[in-house]
Order: C-alpha cells, then structure tokens, then sequence
C-alpha cells in the first residue's frame, strides 16, 4: 500500500500548470502537498462528482493538465463518469482513484466490492485507453514519467492506506481546505476568466 502524501508529492512534480480536483481524504493530503493552490478545487459534499466536475474543467481547458484525486467510495457513486470520460476522450485528464477500501471520512466503513472489484478493469473497459494500477510506491516512482506522459484520459488505480477520520463530524479540527466556491473563484481569476 502507498501512503497518499508520497504519492501525491510524485505527481506534483508533473503538474506543470495544471489544474487540480482532489476529493474527500484526498484533499487534504493534496492540501499539504500542492504547489499551486490557485489551480486547485477540492470538493467536499459533492460526493462522487470530482470526476464529472474535472471533465467539464479539461474539456474547457484542453490545454492544461487536469488531475483527479478521486476517492474509491465517491467513484461508486458516480460510476458512469467512467463511461462519460473514456467518450469524451480528455488528452489532458489524468484520472488518480485512492483505493483504501473505506469511507475513511466517515469513520472507515468498508466500501462495497473492496476486495472483489478492479478500478483499472472498469477504467479499461469503460474505454480508457490507459489504465494504471499500483500498490508499490517505488514502482510508481519508476514508472510516474510514463504515466503522466501518457496521452489522457490515463486512469490511475492506486491502493493507499485509509487516513480515517474517527472524531465525531462536529468535533473535529477545521479542515483549513479551501471552500470550493472559493476555489472556483480563484481557478477562474488565475486563469484570466474572472468577468
Ligand atoms: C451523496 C452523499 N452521500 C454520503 C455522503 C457522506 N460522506 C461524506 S464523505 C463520505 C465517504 C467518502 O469515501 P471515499 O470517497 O472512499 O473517500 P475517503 O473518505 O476514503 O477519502 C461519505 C459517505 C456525502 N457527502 N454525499
């Protein structure tokens, strides 16, 4: 299993001046890592919705990377933006899942199908052209560059280990993430679209 911080650092590193959609524990992990903030949206409530959101991001702006951290649970629930993606086809989308096989945000609830089920397989059979998956952090450090040089839309699969969140909803510490309006806000004014 790969610890989500060492991997994200990876992919900062490829980030050029891409944009980037983090989800769930996810953005928080990416909130430590990220070299641009300005070109980052995490979303919260929107459960399952990072995917579709990122698509509609890379298709206006085919030429920006668009990066994905999507969570196993949230994908799920929004398991047709597969098929959606693989036919729109993104060259700039780069698709990560953090397969911890739990709702980490909620407490750790085991997601359905975590030991049956294949992300990269649906991804593939979806009609990704590109399908990853890793669970050995020196192997994706050897193999990154092809990744991220890969024509998109590139699924990721990567198995990390669970950052679950056992405090009570209302007693925990303020994440320190971005609204995602706020975000919005910002991508948009960074990106010269703010009218
Ligand atoms: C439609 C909907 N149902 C339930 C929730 C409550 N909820 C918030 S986070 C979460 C778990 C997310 O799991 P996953 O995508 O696997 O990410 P992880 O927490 O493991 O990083 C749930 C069930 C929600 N926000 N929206």
């Amino acid at each position: 299993m790969i610890n989500q911080i060492d991997l994200m650092r990876l992919v900062d590193q490829y980030r050029d001046d891409g944009i980037v959609v983090p989800t769930m524990t996810g953005s928080r992990g990416w909130n430590i890592v990220s070299s641009n903030k300005n070109r980052d949206v995490p979303l919260g409530g929107a459960m399952g919705k990072a995917s579709s959101f990122a698509l509609g991001v890379a298709l206006a702006q085919p030429d920006k990377r668009v990066i994905i951290f999507d969570g196993d649970g949230s994908l799920l629930m929004n398991l047709g933006s597969l098929v959606t993606i693989a036919d729109k086809a993104p060259k700039n989308l780069y698709h990560f899942v953090l397969e911890n096989g739990v709702y980490a945000v909620t407490g750790g609830q085991p997601i359905p199908g975590s030991t049956k089920l294949s992300f990269a397989g649906m991804a593939k059979e979806a009609g990704y052209p590109t399908s990853f998956e890793f669970d050995d952090l020196e192997e994706f450090a050897s193999r990154v560059a092809e990744v991220m040089n890969s024509e998109g839309p590139v699924f990721i699969c990567v198995k990390t280990t669970p950052e679950i969140q056992n405090e009570p909803m209302g007693l925990r510490k303020p994440s320190g993430l971005k609204p995602t309006k706020t975000a919005i806000r910002d991508l948009k004014h960074d990106l010269g679209l703010w009218d």
